[in-house]
């Protein structure tokens, strides 16, 4: 059966782990995440591919300034990247990193593909890169201030022995593409290209040999490959294309390519629809269905990004307001293809709103009323009466119009459908007035019905959010007893309910006090999350070095020649040691005296202005240099390990 299922390929950007992502990014894979699972849902064989782009200056460059080796730098952040996708459950299929083996060999072999073509020569690079963009731009392109046509940041002048890939050579079939009106969208990016490509495409430098930290030129090891064609195979060998000798087959390859949707940022549509198209043209490859272009989450008017620094981290957002509130604010407030401005505000208004008072409120009104007026069980339902049928009609046909606005990747509008028949089912309950009804025994009945409709309604907002609100979905249908897995068909019944159980369960999305939040979030920003480790990584066995014992100062007394010293005799139960340490500002020596300390004990002695101090105690050291102690209730000379 499943080998007869349609197949759907959809990918993210692989993003540069320089950084840590910020909420751009996790715009960018939600949305991928969500049309992923509502594919899944509608019956398709899908593949979901994200990952990291670990090549190329702008990562070497920050190894450097860290002081560590690319490898190290990129390790710890893919980390961090792959814990925030596992916090927000999306669910993709495979996580490419361009540093696996799986995906450098088969970059190496596109490149050979490129070049037996003949699309590959060597040159000379002369002109300025853009190292955030990791962009090679033209003297006209660069501009009397040489700056970056992309990003506005200064570009670098760059003059190297290159390769080159033939990229003019496939201006015309690029052209006819772009203008077949499909392959690209929004619509508003294809003139954009176009023009690009009218401008006349220059031949393509691909490879640098001004640093190493990327893939080999299998022709030449003085060179390694540019990232932008390093980062753009990705999708294909991520599917195991080409083969290689490395026993991974090529199958998925088979099965899923060509994808149906690149999903990137707006700012690298010119990759995807000229470089990355030329690259297959010249590998005679498929090229992908479409690539999608969406707009840019601005902030303070500009977009929000890793180098500027100007970032909302989606975690303190995620640990205050949960994943699926999260989820839902991305989803709901922007519209695909356009910029967005991200303001706390405008997000919580949004969670208080549709998700707190429309929502939240409709659930626990059902199953309140359940319990109270059904002794917690559905009822059947008597004939419609008033407003019944609109209601059905409205649930049941919801669907359509959510799959029909998935089709063209408007989740604003799919939500807006789902929170239609959500807040046309809050207006039911107003309309009928279940707590009238229930004074009076003969109009039982009619109770029921209403009871009974209301808990079919939800059922069915709990299938339609589903993908993109998955843990909400199964909190409603706990609470509203509803049976077994998600199914997309059961979004078309109004009949499943009867003999359900409800059970009350917690509020699913508190009402927020704005005013408060946003004070906090704000002093938050202000006191952003320090990372815990501000050193460089190192191993067990550097750490293995240092001996730490506990003793008791038993004497202290001030440095007779240095004010900001004070001179310790501690004992370590048995052996007495004077070590000395530069706190004379934080305490007075009187009440040092027994004070259980913890000391590195296997320092080299160092003299200090005439002194010999033999080790040192530990201290946690505010940002002021004020000090306080490392505290143990040890006894003396005892390990610290
Ligand atoms: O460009 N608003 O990686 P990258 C919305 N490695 N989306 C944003 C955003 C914002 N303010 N900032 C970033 C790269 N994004 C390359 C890609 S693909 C073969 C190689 C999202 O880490 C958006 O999807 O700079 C954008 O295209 C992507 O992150 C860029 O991530």
């Amino acid at each position: 059966m499943s080998e007869d299922k349609k197949t759907f390929y959809i990918t993210t950007p692989i993003y540069y782990p320089s950084d840590n992502l910020h909420i751009g990014h996790t715009y960018c894979t939600v949305m991928a995440d969500a049309m992923a699972r509502f594919k899944r849902l509608e019956g398709y064989d899908v593949r979901f591919l994200t990952g990291t782009d670990e090549h190329g200056q702008k990562i070497q460059e920050k190894a450097k300034d860290k002081g560590v080796t690319p490898q190290a730098y990129v390790d710890e952040i893919v980390d961090g990247i792959k814990k925030l996708w596992a916090t927000m459950e999306i669910s993709y299929d495979d996580f490419i990193r361009t540093t696996e083996p799986r995906h450098m060999k088969r970059v190496q072999d596109i490149f050979m593909r490129m070049y037996n073509k003949g699309d590959i020569y060597k040159g000379a690079y002369e002109g300025w890169y853009c190292t955030p963009c990791e962009s090679f731009w033209t003297d006209t392109q660069a501009g009397e201030n040489h700056v970056c046509p992309d990003c506005g940041r200064p570009v670098q002048k760059a003059h190297e022995e290159a390769y080159f890939f033939k990229l003019s050579k496939y201006a015309d079939k690029l052209r006819e593409l772009l203008k077949g009106g499909e392959f690209l969208q929004p619509e508003t990016r294809v003139n954009e290209m176009i023009g690009f490509i009218d401008q006349g495409l220059e031949d393509l430098c691909i490879s640098r040999s001004s640093f190493d930290w990327g893939i080999p030129v299998p022709i030449d090891e003085k060179h390694v490959m540019y990232v932008w064609l390093d980062a753009l195979s990705n999708y294909m060998t991520a599917l195991g294309y080409p083969e290689v000798d490395d026993g991974i087959s090529s199958e998925n390859y088979k099965k899923y390519w060509p994808a149906d949707y690149h999903l990137v940022g707006k700012e690298i549509v010119r990759f995807h629809s000229i470089i990355w198209p030329a690259m297959l043209m010249s590998i005679e490859e498929p090229l992908p269905k479409h690539v999608l272009g969406h707009g840019w989450l601005l902030i303070d008017g500009g977009k929000m990004s890793k180098s500027k620094g100007n970032v909302v981290d989606p975690v303190v957002l995620i640990d205050r307001y949960g994943v699926d509130a999260l989820k839902y604010f991305l989803l709901r407030e922007y519209t695909f293809g356009q910029d967005g401005a991200f303001t706390n505000e405008v997000m919580l208004n949004r969670m208080n709103f549709d998700l707190a008072n429309d929502l939240g409120n409709l659930v626990s009104r059902t199953v309140s009323m359940i319990e109270k007026y059904c002794g917690g069980v559905v009822p059947a339902a008597g004939a419609d009466e008033g407003p019944d049928a609109e209601l059905k009609e409205m649930a049941v046909t919801c669907y359509e119009r959510v799959s029909k606005h998935m089709d063209k990747f408007a989740f604003n509008l799919a939500l807006e459908e789902i929170w239609a028949v959500i807040r046309r089912t809050n207006k039911y309950i107003d309309e009928t007035a279940p707590w009238v009804l229930a004074k009076d025994e003969a109009l039982k009945g009619r109770l029921d019905t209403v009871m009974h409709n209301l808990a079919e309604a939800l059922r069915i907002v709990s299938v339609l959010i589903y993908p993109f609100m998955h843990h909400t979905s199964a909190e409603i249908r706990k609470q509203i007893g509803a049976e077994g897995d998600v199914n997309w068909e059961d979004a078309k019944l109004f009949d499943k309910m009867v003999g359900a159980t409800v059970k009350k369960g917690e509020a699913i999305f508190p009402r927020l006090d704005i005013a408060k939040e946003l004070e906090e979030l704000e002093a938050l920003k202000a006191a952003p999350v320090k990372p815990v480790c501000t050193k460089e990584l190192i191993e067990f066995d550097d750490f293995e070095k240092i001996d730490l014992k506990t003793g008791t100062i038993i004497k202290a007394e001030k440095h007779p020649k240095a004010d900001k010293l004070l001179v310790f005799q501690v004992d370590f139960g048995g052996e007495q040691r004077q070590i000395i340490s530069g706190v004379a500002g934080s305490f007075k020596p009187e009440e040092c005296i027994g004070q259980k300390v913890v000391a590195v004990v296997n320092l080299k002695p160092r003299m200090l202005r005439g002194l010999e101090s033999n080790g040192m105690l530990l201290y946690a050291c505010g940002e002021d240099h004020s000090y306080k102690f490392v505290e143990t209730k040890a006894d003396n000379g005892i390990e610290v390990g």
